[in-house]
């Protein structure tokens, strides 16, 4: 027995391609076990706790109950809608998980494995609240990078644990946090770091994941695994807490298999038993929390490990880093279902594009490519003309297949095996698309429709082989494309939900082709180029809202100016200069000149006495040679300066705030 989970996507937002890399190779991992024989469960579900979901929901006026729903909902139809069939798609908000992360969290503590220990955390004074993870922004203490309360994101990519964030900023206030003290309950990760080390040696991972990991179980340090919240799992150990969402997410895995495995297997023989592997499918962004964090969980709760962790790399969109800040996204919804795409292009796009541990890059113009030049003119064409060749010429034909052909078959078959031992789905896709282009040269160099004016037998064995090389193609490409696979195989009554890699080459007695579908439609340069100024427009948009972004500062930002009312003293132009004016004005503590670009718009006499707004902290310069210690507020009305003055009499030198 085999459980085969995913990632769980946080109810959090829309389904974009940076899921599916997950999702779709799994999902058609799955479909290739099951069709070598193996019993499969298949599982995933909604991650609906962490506080991103909480600030969320109340930005958008829901409680974080009615926000995860929406989501789940949402992800739910969408992998459907793209073929990923789960046996169960649970949530985490559900009684079933809380239930079932408090028996672990219970034996975790029950074993000794988890402490308590007062925490200086982030607070709020103006919120009157500890911030934990998103509730807090600051500085990353390894890399200097902004960061969020638990994870150096933009910066190194550090988990980062509560209390060690620098400078840190209340997100819901914008107020600088200062630090309390709580007691909180931490996790005695540094006590499996010999297991570990031993786990990580025998755990089947691609590459990726374990180059990584190896490295940081070399420096451990124990997990604070409560958050001062209310959405989420309550902890059973002190039930003023809930658990950190990294303790009870991966706990889905268990929690949805139970219930996938209701009337149909035994839970408990998969995750306390050891009777199956557990194979973790994951984006590269988790692999901390997949092989250090949990497999040190399930030991200390005495449950199962995974055998394996199959990570793949990360997305990028156009050629750029995905983003969703920077509009470096495709939404699976929006941007390609709505488009009435066949969902088994973006299927095989995402496997066959590059090695599942590589970045993928996805482009609308590759994409075109992909579709037109390998899937219709390569393997569809081949499907196409073959069945309706056959269909048109014979309607049955008995079947006569050579040697050399189901030798092909096999091969393709070891070879699509071999990859999937490897997680390499572009090599599984590799390998039926080089049976293909067998089959097409095959078909084109008998010339069938020549032969059959001559010799009809002749033509029948062309055929015969070809048709072998067809079913043969639909099943192996079944599980990478089943709807377009299913549509044509219509054609030769077979069904394909029923079949095994092995029927590909099984020979039919007889086999009856009626007329078949196009198996692809041609994507049109037309869709492809509209397609690709909506990605400009949103990366401009983005583009604009980041800026503006940018230039928001906070509040201390703002202190550090120091900007007062000044008196001018004085005032006279500036010899061989048309604009300056150069100034004498009282600051409070001392008088400062200071030279002002102003001369095209007041008069020197009109100035003197008058208050100004004077920025008095900005670095002295040298203007046409004059020394110049401070700068003048004025309003830029079309180039036109007009200064700014206090509305009644000021004393000079009174602070501006
Ligand atoms: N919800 C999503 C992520 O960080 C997170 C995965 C949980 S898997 C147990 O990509
Ligand atoms: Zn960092």
């Amino acid at each position: 027995m085999k459980l085969v989970t995913c990632g769980l996507p946080y109810a959090n937002g829309k389904a974009h391609i940076g899921h599916l890399r997950t999702y779709i190779p799994a999902d058609v991992y799955v479909r290739y076990l099951r069709m070598l024989g193996e019993d499969v469960i298949f599982v995933c579900g909604s991650d609906c706790h962490g506080t991103p979901i909480v600030v969320n929901a109340e930005k958008e006026g829901m409680t974080p109950k009615e926000f995860v729903e929406k989501y789940h909902e949402h992800f739910k139809n969408v992998l459907k809608a793209v073929g990923v069939d789960f046996d169960f798609y649970g949530k985490t908000a559900e009684e079933y998980h809380h239930e079932m992360t408090r028996e672990i969290v219970r034996r975790m503590i029950d074993g000794g494995y988890i402490y308590p220990a007062e925490v200086e955390l982030a607070y709020c004074t103006r919120c009157d609240r500890f911030l934990p993870d998103r509730y807090v922004e600051g500085i990353c203490p390894y890399c200097g990078a902004m960061a969020r309360g638990d994870e150096c994101d933009q910066g190194c990519g550090k988990h980062l644990e509560p209390g060690e964030i620098k400078d840190p900023r209340c997100k819901i206030c914008g107020n600088p946090a200062s630090f309390r003290k709580q007691k909180h309950y931490f996790f005695k990760l540094t006590a499996f770091k010999e297991f570990l080390t031993q786990y990580l040696e025998n755990l089947k991972a691609t590459e990726n994941a374990l180059n990584y990991a190896k490295e940081w179980v070399k420096n451990l340090r124990d997990w604070c695994i409560t958050r001062d919240l209310e959405w989420g799992v309550r902890f059973p150990g002190d039930e003023r807490f809930v658990v950190y969402v990294w303790v009870d997410a991966p706990i889905g895995y268990i929690s949805f298999t139970k219930k996938a495995c209701e009337n149909r297997c035994d839970w408990e023989a998969i995750w306390k038993r050891g009777e199956a592997e557990i194979i973790h499918f994951i984006g590269l962004d988790i692999v901390y929390h997949h092989c250090i964090f949990w497999p040190a969980m399930l030991k200390a709760a005495n449950f199962s490990l995974p055998t394996a962790i199959v990570a793949s790399g990360m997305v990028k969109v156009e050629g750029k880093t995905f983003s969703k800040s920077r509009g470096y996204v495709v939404w699976v919804e929006e941007d390609y279902l709505k488009q009435g795409f066949n969902p088994d292009y973006l299927r095989y796009y995402i496997l066959s594009y590059t090695s599942h541990q590589k970045d993928l890059n996805f482009s609308w113009r590759i994409f075109k490519d992909k579709v037109n030049n390998e899937l219709l003119a390569t393997f569809g064409n081949f499907l196409y003309r073959v069945l309706h060749f056959s269909w048109k010429n014979f309607g049955e034909v008995e079947m006569e297949v050579d040697d050399e052909v189901i030798v092909k078959i096999k091969e393709t078959r070891e070879k699509i095996i071999d990859a999937l031992n490897k997680w390499e789905f572009k090599m599984v896709c590799d390998a039926f698309m080089e049976l293909a282009a067998f089959g097409n040269s095959y078909f084109q160099s008998e010339k069938p429709w020549d032969l059959i004016k001559q010799d009809k037998n002749a033509a029948r064995k062309v055929i015969s082989n070809s048709l072998q090389l067809a079913k043969a193609l639909m099943i192996f490409a079944y599980p990478v494309m089943p709807e377009s696979m299913k549509k044509v195989a219509k054609a030769l009554e077979l069904d394909l939900t029923s079949c095994s890699l092995d029927d590909a080459a099984k020979i039919d007695e007889k086999m009856k082709v009626r007329k078949p579908d196009l198996p692809f439609e041609k994507i049109d340069e037309k869709v492809i180029e509209s397609l690709e100024r909506m990605m400009e427009n949103r990366f401009k948009e983005a583009e604009k809202k980041v800026e503006t972004k940018e230039e928001e500062i906070g509040l201390e930002d703002f202190k550090k100016l120091d900007i007062r009312v000044g008196r001018v003293l004085k005032a006279e132009k500036v010899q061989k200069s048309k604009k300056l004016l150069k100034l004498e004005v009282d600051v409070g503590n001392e008088v400062r000149q200071i030279v002002a670009g102003i001369a095209e718009n007041y008069e020197p006499e009109e100035l003197v006495g008058k208050s100004v707004v004077v920025l008095v902290n900005i670095k002295p310069t040298r203007i046409m040679g004059l020394e110049s210690r401070g700068m003048l507020l004025a309003a830029d009305v079309d180039g036109k300066a007009v200064l700014l003055m206090p509305e009644r009499d000021v004393e000079a030198g009174t602070k501006i705030k």
